[in-house]
């Protein structure tokens, strides 16, 4: 088949689903053309899929970026050059918008991500267009909870695709542990794009509280974004910041989240949760708030623990009584990898992109 996909390229989790999906439907030898304002950062180099650049002419006079109008142009001629026969977009705003525009002759399929929907869909400026642009089109959600929310703000019915992970890719790597840790240290690791949704100042908190807790632990973050330095403010005020490293973001998260004990997030609104996905698959169990599809992704008290938004000692303190308890973390790690590879296998996913390409 010959597929376009148009995502936001950079740091977000929408861009590296799209970015896996792109590159396992070329490995199967399907023609993949990819439309991106940039390159998305998980797409690899020798993918087998074409990387099409969105290009937004600036004009001094005007309000605002074009993005939207470019991205629609962008598309229309995609499909006339590469002969696509679907396109499938992913984040709703304005991507549903711009397909619509570009009046394609070829089936849509939109994937609604997240704050597509809860935040910015929401937006009275969003909400309206993206509505019209997604009513009687396909459209797929990344979890039951935010195809739910899609239904309540723009009336549509979304199947519900999970987000995957490669489990060949995320599984345990103890042996790199002390890159990061000092011996008898956990390690505790957050990647995100630090925007205030994940609430990353919180994390620094229930920290704090965990090393009263009796626990010897760091706590790594990984990856950049606005709140970065309010965490590190927040650290020093606590007196935690010589426990709190800070890396860059990086193509290859794997080689951090597969050495820690335990992944933490505590977002205000998380509709799947990637990183938490790629954590369960590398052995890593999860504590994080309970809220949106997290529940879908951690199974809590078998893969991680679910506690109330808010609870930043809830957050500490189930999670000293994981690490103070061997048996039971080990428990966890197993259970963890094993449904993560059984529920969110990429090539059963795939296949399902692929039969909604073929039914739209
Ligand atoms: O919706 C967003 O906030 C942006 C988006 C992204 O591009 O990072 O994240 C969402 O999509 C991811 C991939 O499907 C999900 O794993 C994230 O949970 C989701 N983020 C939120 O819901 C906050």
């Amino acid at each position: 088949m010959r597929i376009g996909l148009l995502a936001y390229g950079g740091l977000g989790g929408s861009g590296t689903v799209a970015a896996e999906l792109a590159r396992r439907l070329g490995d199967r030898g399907h023609k993949v053309v990819l439309l991106a304002e940039r390159r998305p950062f998980r797409l690899p180099e020798d993918a087998r899929v074409r990387f099409v650049p969105v290009r937004v002419p600036g004009y001094a006079v005007l309000p605002g970026s074009l993005y939207g109008l470019a991205a629609a142009g962008a598309l229309r001629a995609a499909v006339r050059r590469y002969g696509l026969e679907v396109v499938h977009t992913h984040y709703a705003v304005p991507h549903a918008a711009s397909a619509r525009l570009a009046e394609l002759e070829v089936p849509t399929v939109h994937t609604l991500h997240g704050t597509d929907v809860n935040l910015l869909g929401l937006d009275p400026a969003f909400r309206e267009v993206t509505a019209l642009a997604l009513a009687g089109a396909r459209v797929t959600a990344v979890s039951r909870s935010l195809a739910q929310q899609a239904r309540v703000a723009f009336g549509v019915e979304a199947e519900v695709v999970h987000n995957f992970v490669d489990a060949r890719r995320f599984f345990p790597r103890p042996e790199l542990k002390p890159r990061f840790v000092e011996a008898g240290e956990a390690m505790i690791v957050h990647a995100s794009n630090f925007r205030p949704i994940k609430r990353t100042p919180d994390l620094v908190r229930a920290f704090a509280h965990l090393l009263t807790l009796g626990v010897r632990a760091r706590l790594v973050f990984l990856g950049d974004g606005p709140e970065r330095p309010e965490a590190a403010r927040i650290a020093r005020l606590l007196g935690v910041r010589e426990r709190v490293r800070f890396l860059p973001p990086t193509p290859r998260p794997e080689l951090v989240i597969g050495a820690a004990d335990l992944l933490w997030l505590h977002s205000q609104e998380e509709s799947f949760g990637l990183a938490a996905l790629e954590a369960l698959a590398s052995s890593v169990p999860v504590v994080a708030a309970r809220v949106g599809g997290l529940s879908e992704v951690v199974r809590d008290g078998e893969t991680g623990r679910l506690v109330e938004l808010g609870d930043v000692y809830g957050q500490a303190r189930v999670s000293a009584e994981l690490l103070q308890d061997p048996e039971r973390l080990e428990r966890y790690r197993r259970a963890a990898r094993a449904d993560a590879r059984e529920r969110f296998d990429p090539e059963q996913i795939a296949n399902r992109y692929l039969e909604v390409y073929s039914n739209p």
